[in-house]
């Protein structure tokens, strides 16, 4: 069986004799030398990225999938999927698959393969298969306005994704609703060394016609725009030209029409043309610093494509208006504060497109509301970050993360110990680290750090990231984890690493200390609103629905949410989602930092086992069983086996099933009985059972023939 052979060490986790971290961390680097990326703890899939095309996807494998049982082909992402695609359809439950791991370990790519696996075994007919396409092709579009290559990936995901598919009750797709979180949308206008803005920039640029980049009066040069990175252009394994192409094409499929896809393009040149737009002293007759466009040319291109007016566009990026119940007042802006204005425009503007066309997708592929559906959620979302310098993009994202690993201890292991109580079967308490305590720590409703950032940002009189910390310091200093530089006392060891204006929280994955500089700034994402209204008044009809708020007849002084509370309102509500669901996991890792194929670095793999809590996971599942069945499907399968229960059986079912053990000598420990199923704790008994069966099969097909043969 190749499941126990030594030289590509076992494909379950659960099978490792001794289990430490190191024989776990031996086995998957075994592995990956030979090529078998994917492993088994249970059921759940752990993948470690190749970085490069192996030839084990594609119709001929899926096809092999799809006609086996879990157990019975290598490890696999298909196998997992066609788990889930069949317990979808046979037994009603919808599912989700929760994909995590860290930038770059594989995430975005095994959602596409769960995906592509799903739409090839799902149904058929020319209707299903135009829905197929237009869930697949949600894809490239998405890529091309949220991706973008960063140090750590060249295909990076910079917002977080969740789409839940939507079957009928035969199991044939009927569309869809796509969910995005918080698109990084600092990277508009300013990116680190060596990344790029997002991808769709460079593919509009190299991509687009004569005729196209004239009609949005851009120039080809990537070093003609500011917003963009001159130290690196093209990317290793990123063909931008063909991609346009795709992403246009991609476009016509999920029924953006003409007009819509040049509209978007027009905004994204918009985007790039606001970059360029430079500002200067201006003098003004008081002598108060002020600010004016300098070069007007290329702002008055602009100006026409989107039917903006010159005037009204200086004015919203120059000056600013207070508007209290009496008067009105107008504040010119120096050039640093119309810089940072106009930069907010752009990354506004980038932002908002970025949520239209996710709305526009969900317009073509939503389903009707009065279809009983049944749904396959599939969570891809940024990994945990760790960086040198973390912000309040960091803190959010780890919030996120945070809370998945919630969601995973909760359902994995306690679903674990409560299947236990419920059939009856004694169970071995193991002793598990919740983190509840941490996700406390962040979301708590009155004193959590988010609450708190709230309630800074609302808080009348001078506020500054510095009084907000030192607030989270008064309230956090005898919390586990959280630290500070005031906080370390004698029981911690004190760090100078830490800046002063610096927390740090123990999250489940590691420590990371968070720089708090602009986090006020970040949260209340304030657009003023001379901005928006200018914005409204174009003539552009994308443009102009981009910013409902700057309509005069709307303008409410109802403040807007701030960037926190709506990250964790659609938190909760993904959780709340994926509850509902069962879940599937793939636990995607990272081999190396180099993006190179057959490197593994044990210690940063390492790291990755640790905080995915792979070990955890394996003592877990191990110190139950690891694989368990209804009596009846249990005995459909194996009654073969046994002289009592074939060719047929009148008892009850879950007597047969002890027939066919009791014939099999199958050791009475690695068996138990519950009320409703049978429980294996040895995935090998399994084996041997599988093995036993194919024997039988090939007898009885043997005796088939000669009997056949007999009568002729
Ligand atoms: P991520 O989604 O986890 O990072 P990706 O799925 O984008 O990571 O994977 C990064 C790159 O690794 C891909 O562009 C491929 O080149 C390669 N890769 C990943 N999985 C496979 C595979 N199964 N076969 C071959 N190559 C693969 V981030 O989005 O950065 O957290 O925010
Ligand atoms: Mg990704």
């Amino acid at each position: 069986m190749p499941f126990l052979e030594d030289s590509v060490g076992v494909e379950d986790l659960i099978l490792l004799e001794p289990l430490t971290q190191e024989s776990l961390l031996k086995n998957l680097q075994l592995r990956y030398e030979k090529k078998e990326i994917y492993t088994y703890i249970g059921n759940v899939v752990v993948s470690v990225n190749p970085y490069q095309q192996l030839s084990i996807y594609g119709p001929e494998f899926i096809a092999k999938y799809r006609d086996y049982t879990f157990y019975e082909q290598k490890p696999h992402i298909y196998a997992l999927a066609n788990v889930a695609y069949q317990s979808l359809k046979d037994q009603d439950r919808d599912q989700c698959i929760l994909i995590t791991g860290e930038s770059g370990a594989g995430k975005t790519e095994a959602s596409k393969l769960v995906m592509s696996y799903v739409a090839a075994v799902c149904g058929k007919g020319e209707q299903v298969n135009s829905v197929k396409e237009q869930l697949l092709q949600s894809n490239p579009v998405l890529e091309a306005f949220g991706n973008a290559k960063t140090i750590r990936n060249n295909n990076s995901s910079r917002f977080g994704k969740y789409m839940d598919i939507e079957f009928d009750f035969k199991g044939s797709p009927l569309g869809g609703v796509i969910t995005n979180y918080l698109l990084e949308k600092s990277r508009v206008v300013k990116q680190l060394k060596g990344e790029r803005n997002f991808h769709i920039f460079y593919q509009l640029l190299a991509g687009a016609d004569t005729q196209l980049l004239k009609a949005l009066k851009l120039e080809r040069e990537i070093s003609h725009y500011s917003y963009l990175n001159r130290d690196v252009s093209r990317v290793d394994g990123i063909d931008d030209v063909s991609d346009f192409k795709a992403v246009q094409s991609a476009m016509t499929v999920i029924g953006f029409s003409e007009e819509e896809i040049r509209q978007v393009l027009e905004v994204t040149a918009l985007v790039l043309k606001l970059g360029n737009v430079e500002l200067a002293d201006e003098f003004q007759a008081s002598g108060i610093p002020a600010s004016g466009i300098r070069d007007r040319q290329g702002i008055q291109e602009i100006g026409k494509m989107v039917g903006l007016n010159l005037e009204d566009l200086e004015r919203a990026l120059c000056s600013r208006t207070m508007e209290t119940a009496k008067e009105k007042v107008v504040t010119a802006l120096s050039v640093t504060q119309a810089q940072y204005a106009r930069d907010a425009l752009a990354k506004n503007i980038y932002n908002r497109l970025f949520n239209w066309i996710v709305y526009r997708i969900n317009e073509s592929i939503k389903v009707g509301t009065g279809e009983k559906k049944k749904v396959m959620g599939v969570l891809d979302i940024y990994g945990f970050e760790i960086l040198q310098d973390n912000s309040f993009e960091q803190f959010v994202i780890n919030y996120c993360n945070e809370k998945l690993q919630q969601v995973f201890i909760e359902l994995t292991l306690k679903e674990e110990q409560e299947e236990y109580k419920r059939e009856g079967i004694p169970w071995t308490k193991v002793d598990y680290f919740d983190n509840g305590i941490i996700c406390n720590l962040i979301e708590h409703s009155q004193r959590g750090i988010l609450a708190m950032l709230d309630e800074e940002c609302l808080r009348p009189g001078v506020v500054s990231d510095s009084t907000f910390l030192a607030k989270l310091n008064q309230q956090f200093s005898k919390h586990d984890h959280y630290e500070s530089k005031v906080t370390q006392n004698a029981q911690r060891q004190y760090d100078h690493t830490m800046g002063l204006s610096c927390f740090r929280i123990c999250h489940y994955a590691g420590k990371v200390t968070y720089n708090v500089t602009s986090f006020i700034d970040k949260n209340n994402d304030l657009l003023f609103r001379d901005l928006s209204q200018a914005m409204w008044k174009a003539q552009h009809p994308l443009l102009r629905s981009l910013f409902p708020e700057g309509d005069p007849k709307q303008a409410s002084l109802k403040r807007p949410a701030t960037a926190g509370a709506q990250f964790k309102s659609s938190v909760v509500t993904l959780m709340k989602n994926l509850y509902s669901k069962n879940p599937n996991y793939i636990r995607c890792i990272k081999p190396n930092e180099h993006q190179q194929h057959g490197q593994f670095s044990l210690e940063l793999v390492a790291t990755q086992v640790q905080y995915l809590g792979l070990l955890e996971n394996v003592r877990v599942r191990r110190a139950g069983y690891a694989y368990r069945q209804g009596y009846g499907p249990f005995l459909e399968r194996y009654r073969l086996l046994s002289r009592s229960t074939w060719p047929r059986w009148n008892g009850g079912e879950r007597e047969g099933v002890e027939k066919v053990m009791g014939e099999l000598i199958v050791a009475s420990e690695e068996l138990a009985f519950g009320k409703t199923k049978i429980f294996i704790r040895n995935p090998k008994t399994l084996f041997y059972l599988e093995e036993q069966r194919r024997l039988k099969l090939q007898q009885l097909a043997t005796l088939i023939q000669k009997t056949y043969r007999g009568w002729r």
